[in-house]
């Protein structure tokens, strides 16, 4: 049985035990605004306790970009919704994780900066061939502290966090397998049945156990959410300069940032 709820920045959907949470922004690659974090915080509390949903899909509309993060062009030394940095983020992550059911992310292209950080944040990741990781930080003005970096390193290793954040490269599917930011790369026509079969196989086991397990495997690294609610703190703080600033500013000039003019 199919049930769809409207939203304006995300896609959400029921179907034979899975929800379906969608980022609906291709035009902007699927990056985030305030808006679009408020309403993937009501689809994840609205999926996360309905006992029909055995497990969360968290995907991008398009063939571009799961996601790329926050939305530069609604950036202006912050951004104008909630929270600390005017962006609610934090409170995605924190349902990503607190949710008791699989989160499992879709990516078929760019998982960038915060979205890079949504998909490592997901219990399991299945990617397609196409799909195309990194950090982005520190090229464009910003840094996502806590999950996106000390929980990055429980995933893929202290040395493989530190570069992706210092030289902001980006990865192929295939390296990110290797480095454990995928659980499975598959060609890029049959990531759908993939998925389907991983919710599929995830549906027939205990609901239970898997979130007792999954709350069992947060609980080791629960203090990070204390580190990313500091780390954000500074983050505020930093988009004030103009070392920040002009970050963003590069990007939306598309060109390369003069950061060293600014530095203190
Ligand atoms: C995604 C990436 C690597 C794609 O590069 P490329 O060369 O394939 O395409 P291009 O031309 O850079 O981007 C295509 C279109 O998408 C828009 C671009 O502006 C461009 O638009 P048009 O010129 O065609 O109109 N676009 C892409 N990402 C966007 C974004 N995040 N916001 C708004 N528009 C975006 C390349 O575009 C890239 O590196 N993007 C930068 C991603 C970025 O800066 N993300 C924010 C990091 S900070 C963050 O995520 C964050 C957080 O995690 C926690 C708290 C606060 C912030």
């Amino acid at each position: 049985m199919t049930k769809t709820t409207e939203f304006e920045d995300i896609l959400y959907e029921e179907r034979s035990g899975a929800a379906l949470i969608t980022i609906n922004r291709p035009e902007k690659y699927n990056a985030f605004r305030a808006r679009t974090c408020e309403e993937l915080i009501e689809a994840f509390g609205r999926a996360g306790w309905n006992r029909q949903i055995g497990v969360i899909v968290l995907g991008g509309a398009g063939d571009k970009a799961f996601c790329t993060g926050g939305d530069q062009s609604a950036h202006d030394g912050g951004y104008d919704g909630r929270g600390t940095i005017g962006l609610p983020v934090e409170e995605v992550h924190s349902l990503i994780r607190d949710v008791p059911k699989p989160v499992l992310a879709r990516v078929q292209g760019y998982a960038i900066g915060g979205g890079n950080v949504l998909a490592a944040l997901c219990d399991l990741t299945v990617a397609s061939e196409r799909a195309v990781f990194g950090q982005v930080g520190p090229k464009v003005g910003s840094v996502d502290p806590g999950f996106g970096t000390a929980y990055l390193a429980r995933v893929v290793g202290e040395k493989k966090a530190r570069e992706m954040w210092y030289l902001c490269r980006r990865y192929t599917a295939e390296e990110a397998l290797a480095m454990g930011l995928a659980n499975v790369v598959v060609p890029h026509e049959e990531l759908d049945d993939v998925v389907r079969r991983w919710c599929n196989e995830l549906l027939e086991r205990s609901p239970t156990a898997i979130a007792i397990a999954k709350r069992s495997f947060n609980a080791d690294s629960e203090h990070i959410r204390g580190i990313g609610a500091l780390g954000l703190q500074a983050l505020r703080l930093y988009y004030d300069t103009e070392e920040s600033k002009e970050g963003v500013r590069a990007f939306q000039e598309k060109r390369k940032p003069e950061f060293r003019k600014y530095a203190t």
